[in-house]
């Protein structure tokens, strides 16, 4: 009987057991099984709206990082676009600035040969005169301005130079062919020089003296009424200064018109105020110039200029006697001088 009693009391402890096992498990069960409180209509609407609200949001933003990508794609695009045209300039810079180096270069090669010899240029090849003015390159006739010199003692000096005939670097030193300035001066106007270096002019005593020094070739070019032209060329010309009156010495001619300053050669230079000819007569005064007169002429360049038509009439025009004799005025003449040693 207690045997069983104790089986009974443990058949119901277990069914306890179980039981309360099996409720606690239905309880758990039911605990997840239970749906949660059931809210109102309105707040899932809300949330629904909301849902609504946020996908497009969303697909707003997508389309937004979308577009902000593009753009950004854009923008990378024409920064790269700029970078090759930045690139571009550059070389162009660069390219630029190596041809100005080289240009610069070349001018500072000029500028070094040009230093390195101006030494010689200032002591053997100082500019005196047209002759050096051509070998410096100056080949256009017409009207040069000489530098002073105190090497040499010259002061400045307004030259006519022509560059072109017979081969060039003649200096003028004498021109007859416009007539209206007076060749009828006296001694220091001789000596320094009238005239405008363009038209009809006398270089000046003091001018030939100095101009002279070097072993000088004297070409005399004329031209009658006619239109005709002869010359008369002495290889050697020379006048002494003026403690000696510029006493002439020439040698040499050759030439088409005649040797007419051969008769004037070894004499002083007279004026109408300085008669140093050789004639109990005063040359200068009858012949109305100034030159070389002997007792008095074969030739009197510096005489009167009568045109055309009065040209044959009388005895002080501007006479060459180996061309035309005595009684005929020039329509031009040119005296000009040139180093003996020059080579065109
Ligand atoms: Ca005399």
């Amino acid at each position: 009987m207690v045997k069983s009693v104790k089986m009974t009391a443990t058949s119901l402890a277990v069914l306890l057991l179980v039981l309360g096992h099996a409720m606690a498990q239905s309880s758990f069960k039911k605990n997840l099984a239970t749906p949660k409180p059931a809210k109102p209509a309105q707040c899932c609407d809300e949330v629904r709206s909301l849902k609504v609200q946020v996908a497009s949001l969303s697909s707003i933003l997508e389309e937004m990082s979308k577009k902000q990508e593009s753009d950004l794609m854009k923008v990378v695009r024409q920064m790269m676009d700029l970078e090759k045209l930045n690139q571009q300039h550059e070389a162009r810079v660069t390219e630029a600035e190596s041809k100005y180096s080289e240009i610069y270069n070349q001018i500072e090669i000029m500028q070094l040969q040009a230093a390195q010899s101006a030494p010689q240029q200032s002591t053997s090849d100082a500019i005196y005169d047209c002759a050096s003015l051509y070998h410096k390159n100056y080949k256009i006739s017409g009207e040069y301005k000489l530098p002073k010199d105190d090497f040499l003692g010259t002061p400045e000096l307004n030259v006519y130079c022509d560059m072109e005939n017979n081969g060039g670097g003649w200096t003028v030193i004498q021109r007859r062919k416009v007539g209206l300035t007076s060749f009828n001066r006296d001694w220091k106007q001789y000596k320094n020089g009238f005239g405008a270096i363009r038209g009809d002019f006398w270089i000046g005593n003091e001018n030939i003296f100095r101009l002279t020094r070097q072993p000088t070739v004297l070409r005399i070019e004329m031209e009658d009424w006619e239109g005709e032209t002869r010359y008369a060329e002495y290889a050697f010309f020379t006048v002494s200064n003026e403690m000696n009156s510029y006493k002439l010495f020439i040698a040499n001619y050759s030439g088409n018109a005649g040797d007419s300053l051969r008769y004037h050669n070894n004499t002083n230079f007279s004026t109408k105020n300085k008669d140093n000819d050789k004639c109990v007569d005063n040359c200068a005064q009858l012949r109305q110039g100034g030159y070389w007169y002997n007792c008095c002429t074969d030739s009197n360049v510096n005489g009167v200029f009568y045109r055309y038509g009065s040209h044959t009439k009388n005895p002080d025009g501007i006479s060459w006697y180996g061309w035309h004799g005595p009684n005929y005025s020039l329509k031009r003449v040119e005296m000009k001088i040139r180093p003996q040693s020059f080579v065109p």
